[in-house]
């Protein structure tokens, strides 16, 4: 199996799912700005979407969808798999919260025109934030039992503490469980960036 990442983005969550499930894999770089790979090979013509994550199983079909890609990674894993048809379904819920509700929005902000719709990206980000707090009851998003949904607030909380949002303690708190997983530190090794927690303090 191979999964085309770029350092640092969504596609790190992926990264982080299949180092916990134990999956054979090998990671491939994908530049998300000049569509090639490092051999200068288009990458469109492995994702014709550009993205990143894509993930070409061992029968050579193309995977793409953070949402999608999580959750066939969760059902291989015994340690990540939801218990119940119910925590699954909570579970898609909350992937679903974030990539449209979190992960969409912040990619917007990196390209807003004017300062007007910036501000409002950010309103509307605090408040998605501020919500994820509000909900959490226990060490993680989900029951008290890290998930997958886990990883993807991970990358989120990165792209957050980048861009000098201030998220609620128990939010920075979660953030720091995953990040002193040892798989989480396997795929920031791996994707060359380092822990917030160094950075931050
Ligand atoms: N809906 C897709 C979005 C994937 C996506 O936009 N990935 C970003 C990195 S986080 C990317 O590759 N952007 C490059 C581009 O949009 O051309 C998913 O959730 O996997």
């Amino acid at each position: 199996m191979k999964l085309y990442v770029w350092p640092g983005t969504c596609a790190l969550a992926t990264h982080i799912a299949l180092l916990e499930a134990g999956a054979a894999f090998q990671t491939v770089q994908a530049n998300i700005f000049d569509k090639t790979l490092a051999d200068g090979s288009d990458y469109l013509a492995i994702n014709l979407k550009g993205t990143v994550p894509a993930l070409v199983d061992d029968d050579g079909a193309v995977w793409t969808e953070t949402v999608a890609l999580l959750d066939w990674v969760a059902q291989q894993s015994e340690a990540l798999k939801p218990r119940t048809a119910q925590e699954r379904a909570r579970q898609l819920e909350m992937l679903a919260f974030l990539a449209t509700e979190v992960q969409k929005p912040f990619a917007f902000t990196y390209f807003v025109p004017g300062d007007d719709a910036a501000a409002t990206l950010r309103a509307f980000l605090e408040s998605r934030l501020e919500f994820l707090a509000r909900g959490l009851d226990g060490p993680y998003l989900l029951a008290g039992r890290y998930s997958v949904a886990d990883a993807l607030l991970y990358v989120l909380l990165r792209w957050a503490d980048a861009a000098g949002y201030a998220p609620a303690p128990a939010l920075v708190a979660l953030r720091d469980r995953v990040e002193a997983r040892p798989a989480v530190r396997r795929a920031l090794a791996a994707q060359a960036l380092a822990p917030v927690r160094d950075a931050t303090g």
